[in-house]
């Protein structure tokens, strides 16, 4: 339920460990800290405290799905949560001072400009679905996921992982959301499997980022059980420096002044042939009455 999440804010506005971070924003911050979110029922852990733009979240799960890394195709899908960071790359690169809108525009009009400034370098998707190897070889590890779910779904090595440690200088941001961990109960027991993910989150922004991962992590794991076949299980969301930023700590007080309400339902509306088949319009969403949104920064 969504206590977990408000407990957690709690915790960091009222004992956080203050420190200065990467970006220089400042946070209040906590080591480990675990989730769980039961979907068996069909719940989809989508927050009410502040409205979750979830088809976004969900926008950008299928586009790590794709293994593509340029934010061209999140932009083409109105997705601009990714625009900060090659935005402040070719502010920095040229000292050209253009405006968020201007860029987006040319990244969407401009071939060449997208191919040269709209790259993220090799982020989720690509580790997900083209780990290149050390043998030259591309692994693309979800598909194998699911292989094994259905061929030895007693398996402890159902996982894939996106920290490709020779990589990671190339890569516009290290991976915040690291490794996803498949597991099956009911197994032989004549009842009806049970897929759920572990996911492993190294570093977490509770007030922007939190919100969105979870909600996408949960439509993974209902697309994944729809492809092999069984229910989906819960999601056990594990993160490491879990942290509020310091500007976030209004948006954190408001949220916890209100009261929360049952998560949404969620329901893949159709069965596509594979993983690579959804859109975001296989999504239906029912129930979901949020309080309001609240607008907050993004530390880049
Ligand atoms: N960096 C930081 N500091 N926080 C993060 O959450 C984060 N991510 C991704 C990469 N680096 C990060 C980017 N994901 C929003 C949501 C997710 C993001 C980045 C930004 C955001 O601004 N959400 C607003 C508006 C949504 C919209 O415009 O549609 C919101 O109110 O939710 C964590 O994966």
């Amino acid at each position: 339920p969504e206590s977990q999440y408000l407990d957690t804010l709690a915790y960091l506005l009222e004992k956080g460990d203050r420190r200065i971070d990467r970006t220089g924003v400042g946070t209040l911050s906590m080591f480990g800290v675990m989730m769980r979110f039961d979907l068996s029922d069909g719940s989809f852990p989508v927050y009410s405290t502040k409205k979750v733009f979830w088809k976004t979240a969900v926008k950008e799960m299928l586009w790590f799905l794709t293994g593509q890394t340029n934010i061209r195709s999140l932009l083409s899908e109105n997705v601009r949560i990714w625009t900060d960071w090659p935005l402040a790359a070719y502010r920095k690169a040229t000292g050209s001072d253009i405006s968020q809108e201007d860029f987006e525009d040319r990244i969407l009009a401009d071939d060449a400009f997208a191919e040269e400034w709209g790259d993220l370098g090799p982020v989720y998707g690509k580790q997900w679905r083209r780990w290149k190897g050390a043998d030259g070889k591309e692994y693309d590890q979800l598909a194998e996921v699911i292989e094994t779910l259905r061929k030895n779904p007693s398996s402890r090595r159902m996982l894939f992982h996106a920290w490709n440690v020779p990589e990671l200088d190339q890569m516009a941001l290290h991976p915040c959301h690291m490794t996803y961990q498949f597991h099956v109960s009911n197994i032989g027991e004549g009842l009806r499997q049970k897929v759920s993910l572990l996911v492993l989150q190294r570093s977490s922004d509770m007030g922007l980022g939190n919100p969105f991962n979870v909600c996408q992590q949960a439509a993974l794991l209902a697309m994944v059980a729809q492809q092999v076949d069984m229910t989906p299980g819960e999601l056990v969301w594990v993160g490491g420096d879990v942290h509020l930023y310091l500007d976030h700590q209004d948006l954190a007080r408001t949220v916890l002044e209100r009261e929360p309400r049952p998560f949404p339902k969620l329901r893949l509306l159709r069965r596509p042939d594979s993983i690579d088949g959804y859109t975001i319009d296989d999504f239906e969403v029912t129930g979901y009455d949020p309080h309001p949104a609240i607008e907050a920064p993004v530390a880049v």
